[in-house]
């Protein structure tokens, strides 16, 4: 035994999927890949790409006015710019959450040795600088990029290489690449994936139990500190250190003191209570905090908002009957913004929240019990609130809302809580709330969606993260009916199918008040991950899924760079796992019924990863000989067995890690 907490080892027994592949076709603008209207004049690409025809002319035109005499290097740079149409753009154009002029070149000298699908054909990098490094060139993409670098004031609208560059190695300093494990870089042609001899999955997960306590939501505290905040489904929020890496110690936090208490304001029952908790990114300058939970309005004056189930959604409340015992739009959604109860100079020092809302983020009324999401998250790159919504419940989303444009039912919106709309523009755009939209959303394109729309099609989101390494994969997992759970890339107005289909499958509901929306109407996207129920052990109950991260922590090398969830059912040892969540060290954090599980190094369970060296604290491993595993195994799919070094705990656990996509 370390410390208080007790480290169990998860086995991993994956699933066997054919395209393997760390990387999926994303464009830099959060849009999934499509196919244009009319082919591309100018760019070599077809098929499913990043542009549209106008696009495209737009870098014709770019490319012309670089007026490059060079053909060699004219050539290269063409197919530098059109790499904005390439189906992988978002990962060559934006690295650490900063957009790019110029996309990753491939650089051999640092892909070598990496585990990355795609091998360069050559040293493009390399070959872009000896071929144009004295090549006279009018806005040049590449001194551009020196622009908020705080680099070398560009003089000059006609540049060489050699003029902001002093060497290859200077050069592909900046522009080689890729800088993460399993990214995909720049080689002068479209991307291709290397499908095969991909690194293979790890086996197991060890774990460390660091807490007691049940929680639904860990949000890692903004100032970097190491400090976390933990909230549980009841309402309450808390302030916690989580201890260091290998320490032994477990989560400090006072239970008795919590950071904020709306139980009295929030309504906590199976789906409901306090779903999700944000902090601002500016939060250590500004103090701002914002909480997602259901109220009753027969019992608290605060809860009251328009009912999701109106006539402009061709939904009449007064037909829906009760549901549970409650009446239509008895429960509401609501985000309230709070702040830290703290001096200007030291808010990161508060250790407490002003019991009273600051304002009134949104609110609306829910036809049914079920599906209402509910998790908060802003947006690493462009600092919009993300709010998942479910379908509102109901048997096949009788209302059909999740395909319904203009309801707010099973969608992911995007706001702008920083801006505040005029009374006019609320009742203009028939918003819900004190937020405003952001310029980019769909609706700008598309004015028969409700504006605060990002995506639509889901069915109950449980459970989304961004990946911190490349922070345009947005991933959210989607609670299935009967059928099906799947896992999604969440992208700008992308359709995720339901009550169309559910997962990959056509669904045929049992009841359409609310009509249907025929099969040819949509491009669904199809989740790049899933499972069938019948695939599942059954036994304790549901098989629905929760969605975890891509895992980007150190402590264990051989998870580095997987995306992993799992199914909600109830395990021995663990209970249910609720939620999952990541600090500032990246590390990631089970949140379940029985405590606060950290993913720790492999050796503190005994086990081998072959990648992990040095990095492990060592402790002793555990003596007595494990249950047999392989006989709780039910099926391919499932995984398996989770061990702990206190005895007799075995159980069958399914999980499954994303080292895999099937593309779309
Ligand atoms: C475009 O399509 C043609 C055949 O349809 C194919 O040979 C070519 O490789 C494609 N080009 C790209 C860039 O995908
Ligand atoms: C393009 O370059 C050529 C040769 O350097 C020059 O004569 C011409 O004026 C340039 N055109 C423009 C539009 O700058
Ligand atoms: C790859 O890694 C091995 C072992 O770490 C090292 O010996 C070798 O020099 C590396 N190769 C390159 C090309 O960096
Ligand atoms: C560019 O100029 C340098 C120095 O003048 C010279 O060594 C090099 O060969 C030139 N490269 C090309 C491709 O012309
Ligand atoms: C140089 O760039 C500036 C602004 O980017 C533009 O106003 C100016 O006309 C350019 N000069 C030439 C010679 O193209
Ligand atoms: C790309 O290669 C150069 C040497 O050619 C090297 O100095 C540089 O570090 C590499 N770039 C990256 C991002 O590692
Ligand atoms: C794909 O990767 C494997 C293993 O790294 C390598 O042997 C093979 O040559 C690659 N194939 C292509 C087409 O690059
Ligand atoms: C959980 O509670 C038990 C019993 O009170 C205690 O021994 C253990 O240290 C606690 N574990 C953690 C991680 O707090
Ligand atoms: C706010 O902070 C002050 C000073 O630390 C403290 O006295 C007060 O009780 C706090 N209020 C709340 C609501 O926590
Ligand atoms: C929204 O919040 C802003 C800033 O607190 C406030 O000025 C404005 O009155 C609020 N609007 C509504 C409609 O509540
Ligand atoms: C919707 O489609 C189902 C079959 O999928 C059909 O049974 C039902 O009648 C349709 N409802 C309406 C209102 O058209
Ligand atoms: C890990 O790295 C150390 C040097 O830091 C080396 O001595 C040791 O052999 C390595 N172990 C493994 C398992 O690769």
């Amino acid at each position: 035994m370390v410390g208080g907490g007790f480290i169990i080892l998860l086995f991993v027994n994956l699933l066997q999927l054919l395209n393997p592949s760390f990387s999926h076709p994303l464009c830099t603008d959060s849009r999934a890949p499509y196919t244009p209207r009319t082919p591309l004049g100018f760019c070599p690409y077809n098929g499913t790409v990043c542009c549209n025809s106008a696009e495209d002319l737009g870098l014709q035109k770019q490319y012309e006015a670089m007026n490059i005499t060079d053909a060699g290097c004219a050539s290269l740079l063409k197919s530098i710019l059109c790499a904005k149409c390439d189906p992988f753009s978002a990962e060559l154009f934006t690295v650490k959450s900063v957009p790019r002029q110029v996309p990753l070149l491939c650089n051999s000298t640092i892909s070598a040795n990496s585990t990355q699908t795609n091998q360069p054909k050559s040293d493009f990098c390399v070959e872009v600088w000896d071929t144009c490094q004295n090549v006279s060139m009018m806005n040049s993409p590449f001194a551009a990029s020196l622009k908020g670098q705080g680099g070398t004031p560009v003089n000059s609208n006609v540049t060489r290489l050699t003029d902001l560059w002093q060497s290859k190695t200077d050069f592909c300093n900046v522009f080689g690449g890729p800088s993460v494990d399993g990214s995909v870089c720049f080689d002068g042609e479209p991307v291709t994936l290397n499908t095969t001899g991909t690194p293979s999955p790890p086996s197991g997960m060890c774990l460390e139990k660091i807490g007691n306590d049940s929680y639904l939501n860990l949000a890692p505290h903004p100032d970097g500190s190491g400090r976390a905040f933990f909230s549980n489904q009841a309402g309450q929020i808390w302030l916690a250190t989580i201890p260091k890496r290998g320490s032994g110690g477990t989560l400090e936090v006072d239970e008795s003191n919590p950071f904020l208490d709306l139980t009295d304001e929030v309504y906590f029952d199976t789906e409901f209570g306090m779903l999700g908790i944000a902090f601002h990114p500016n939060f250590p300058q500004n103090g701002r905090f914002f909480a997602s939970f259901n109220c009753d309005k027969t019992k608290w004056p605060g809860c009251s908002g328009r009912c999701s189930c109106n006539s402009d959604v061709n939904c009449d409340p007064s037909k829906l009957g009760t549901d549970n015992g409650a009446a239509p739009c008895q429960y509401q959604s609501i985000i309230s913004e709070f702040t830290v109860n703290g001096t200007a100079s030291k808010l990161s020092l508060a250790t407490s929240a002003q019991p009273s809302e600051v304002r009134r983020i949104f609110t609306m009324g829910l036809p049914f019990t079920a599906h209402h999401g509910g998790q908060i998250l802003f947006g690493p790159t462009d600092g919009y609130l993300y709010f998942m919504m479910g379908d509102g419940g109901g048997v096949g989303d009788p209302y059909n809302f999740a395909q319904n444009k203009k309801s707010l039912l099973g969608k992911i919106m995007r706001l702008d809580i920083d801006n505040f709309p005029t009374a006019a523009e609320v009742s203009q755009l028939g918003l819900w709330g004190n937020y405003s939209i952001p310029k980019d959303n769909p609706y700008s394109e598309d004015k028969e969606l409700q504006p605060e729309i990002w995506a639509i099609g889901l069915r109950n989101p449980w459970r989304c993260s961004f990946d911190s390494a490349r922070p345009s994969y947005f991933m959210c997992a989607d609670v299935g009916q009967d059928q099906y759970e799947e896992v999604d890339i969440i992208t700008k107005d992308g359709n995720y199918g339901w009550r169309v289909y559910e997962g990959p499958y056509l669904f045929t509901p049992p009841q359409t008040p609310g009509g249907n929306t025929s099969v040819n109407s949509i491009k669904p996207i199809f989740p790049v991950m899933g499972y069938n129920h019948s695939d599942v052990n059954k036994n304790d109950g549901s098989a629905s899924i929760t969605g975890g991260y891509f895992y980007r922590s150190t402590a264990d090398p051989c998870m580095y760079g997987r995306y992993f969830s799992v199914p909600g059912s109830s395990l021995p040892a663990l209970g249910y796992i609720f939620s999952f969540g990541e600090d500032n060290s990246k590390d990631i954090f089970l949140l379940a019924s029985s405590g606060v599980y950290r993913i720790v190094p492999p050796s503190r369970c005994n086990y081998a990863c072959s990648k992990e060296n040095g990095t492990a604290v060592v402790t002793p491993g555990p003596s007595a000989s494990h249950p047999s595993v392989a006989s709780l195994l039910m099926n391919p799919y499932t995984n398996l067995g989770l061990i702990a070094r206190d005895v007799s705990i075995a159980f069958v656990f399914l999980a499954m890690v994303y080292d895999k996509l099937v593309l779309y």
